[in-house]
């Protein structure tokens, strides 16, 4: 065993793949001792800040294991966590520990945090970790290390170039789950065991990237840090590289019941999707699995095919309900026509359809507001309504919009700000006008079929409501809970609804809309 001892620390997520592909890398490719640390759980909207107990749980982890590399993986919201986290291992443990930033953040930021870590790491960090961790085993020099922002001791930051991404995904070596080099700290107690060991819901990747640059999204961001030429931005594994993931996951984690594809759009030449489709129906015919589609990706053929290998349900962005936001405010090409024939489309594959929809955009206008509220009344196939908060994230174009038109600052973009700790997922105990009360009252109503939709009309036409929009939003909140109650005895009965679910999203107040 190399001497090197490592620690990747995920912040608020046990989900967090990032770290998992980063400890696989220095131990199945480098041979090195590379533990995980969950620091802190994600709770939706219930986001807190760590106890000092839980700071100093981590260090005396660290001080009594002897890492002697700690890489912190984190999102935007969980910056200034990441400074407080930073802050206390150095002030205990000084140079015997190297400190290493990674994940959204710091690839979007890197000129705010070299300020507080002794790395960063821009993209992705697997060969990256790996090359530092080789150099540090053999006694080298670190500051030379592609990928890596580099502070010295004298405070001279050496910006090494970032390297080509990723381009043969099938080499990078699976994540790992199980096994007793797993830890996590929350509710002020540390324990073993890696904690989605026993979950119920496998999320993977099938490739990384996106062909969108989406105005809100990361994928905006990042294209402009990899611009092409630096390597191929989206890019796909192989099917029979997924196959033997998923083969190896259902070892791994005995309550496996269903797939999640996380890819931010489940997009594959018709080649690559007839070989999956026949792959995973013969394997894993019995493991239903969900994946995230944009409208203008949707085509029939496809989705049947799908269907027939075991896709149960899709995550749809809509974002907006009028063309104008959409490409204006968004810059989506997606259009509302191809929203309404998906949904044509929706009414034979029977999919469980869950649309994303942004609400809190200051440059919506009200006529986009009504847009989207006669949308989702023509819609015809039963679906589900994700409703997110507009959020501020660093470099995205949005933000930059935003602050442009003199609706935000700086200090109202996450890392700086952290809205996230309190709203992602709408819920309605968040400030917002009356009309946008009103017209969230209608969203939450729309495809609750067990509301006459007459009545619904009746609501939009009535000034009373439109000068009541806080009763009008507890009635809808009342008409979410029952939804949401079937929805929960639904994944119970199918055995898909974990203890951990319940513990991320299981607040009354803070209930998601569906
Ligand atoms: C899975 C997922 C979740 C899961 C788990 C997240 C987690 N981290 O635990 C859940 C559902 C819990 C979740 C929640 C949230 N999510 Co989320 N989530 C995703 C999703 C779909 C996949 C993330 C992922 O696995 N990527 C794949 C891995 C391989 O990439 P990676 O994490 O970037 O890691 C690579 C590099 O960054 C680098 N790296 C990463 N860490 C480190 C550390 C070191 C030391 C080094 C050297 C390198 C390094 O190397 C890794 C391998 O190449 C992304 C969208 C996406 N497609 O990325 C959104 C995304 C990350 N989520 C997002 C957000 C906003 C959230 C929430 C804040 C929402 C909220 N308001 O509550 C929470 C926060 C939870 C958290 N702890 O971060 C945003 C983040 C935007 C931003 N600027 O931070 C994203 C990008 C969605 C979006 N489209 O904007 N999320």
């Amino acid at each position: 065993m190399k001497l090197t001892r490592c620690l990747m620390v995920g912040l608020y997520g046990i989900e967090n793949s990032g770290v998992r592909h980063l400890t696989s890398m220095l131990k199945q490719r480098g041979g090195y001792r590379a533990d995980l640390m969950f620091f802190k759980d994600w709770r939706h909207n219930r986001v807190e800040w760590p106890e000092e107990s839980e700071y100093a749980l981590l260090v005396d982890l660290i001080e009594r294991e002897g890492y002697h590399i700690v890489g912190l993986s984190f999102g935007s919201p969980y910056y200034r966590v990441a400074i407080e986290v930073t802050r206390r291992i150095k002030e205990r443990l000084g140079d015997k520990v190297i400190v290493v930033w990674g994940g959204l953040h710091p690839t979007l930021t890197p000129d705010h945090c070299i300020d507080h870590a002794d790395m960063v790491c821009v993209g992705e960090g697997e060969y990256a970790l790996l090359e530092l961790v080789n150099r540090y085993e053999r006694g080298e020099a670190l500051d030379t290390v592609p990928n890596l922002w580099v502070r010295g001791a004298d405070g001279e930051v050496t910006r090494n170039p970032t390297s080509e991404l990723v381009t043969d995904l099938d080499d990078l070596p699976f994540r790992e789950f199980g096994g007793d080099d797993k830890f996590m700290i929350d509710n002020g107690v540390l324990t073993r065991g890696d904690p989605l060991v026993h979950h119920r819901e496998y999320r993977i990747f099938a490739s990384r990237g996106c062909p969108y640059k989406c105005a809100y999204c990361y994928n905006s961001s990042l294209r402009a840090i990899f611009p092409e030429g630096k390597g191929n931005y989206h890019r796909r594994r192989s099917v029979d590289n997924v196959m033997a993931e998923l083969r190896l996951a259902r070892e791994k984690m005995p309550n496996m019941a269903w797939v999640k594809f996380d890819d931010d759009t489940f997009v594959f030449p018709k080649r690559w999707l007839r070989e999956f489709c026949e792959k995973y129906k013969a394997e894993f015919g019995d493991l239903p699995f969900d994946c995230m589609l944009t409208p203008d990706v949707a085509r029939l053929e496809n989705l049947r095919m799908l269907r027939d290998a075991g896709l149960r349900g899709c995550q749809m962005g809509i974002e907006a309900g009028s063309d104008r936001e959409q490409k204006e405010v968004y810059d989506r090409t997606s259009t509302v026509a191809q929203i309404l024939a998906f949904d044509e489309m929706n009414l034979e594959l029977g999919l469980d359809c869950k649309y994303d929809v942004i609400i809190d955009n200051p440059l919506a206008y009200t006529s986009d507001k009504d847009a989207l509220f006669h949308l989702l009344m023509d819609l015809k196939s039963p679906y589900k309504i994700y409703l997110y908060s507009l959020t501020l994230y660093p470099r995205s174009s949005v933000t930059e919009k935003m602050i442009d038109a003199g609706y935000a600052t700086e200090s109202d973009v996450e890392g700086f700000a952290t809205k996230s700790f309190r709203q992602f997922r709408v819920s309605i105990d968040w400030q917002r006008s009356n009309e946008d009360k009103f017209y969230l009252a209608l969203y939450m109503l729309v495809n609750k079929r067990f509301i006459p939709r007459e009545w619904i009309r009746k609501v939009y036409r009535s000034e009373f409501w439109r000068r009541h929009p806080d009763l009008l939003l507890e009635l809808a909140q009342s008409a979410n809970l029952v939804r949401m109650t079937s929805i929960a005895a639904e994944m119970a009965f199918r055995g898909e609804l974990s203890l951990q679910k319940v513990r991320e999203y299981g607040n009354i107040r803070k209930m998601i809309n569906q």
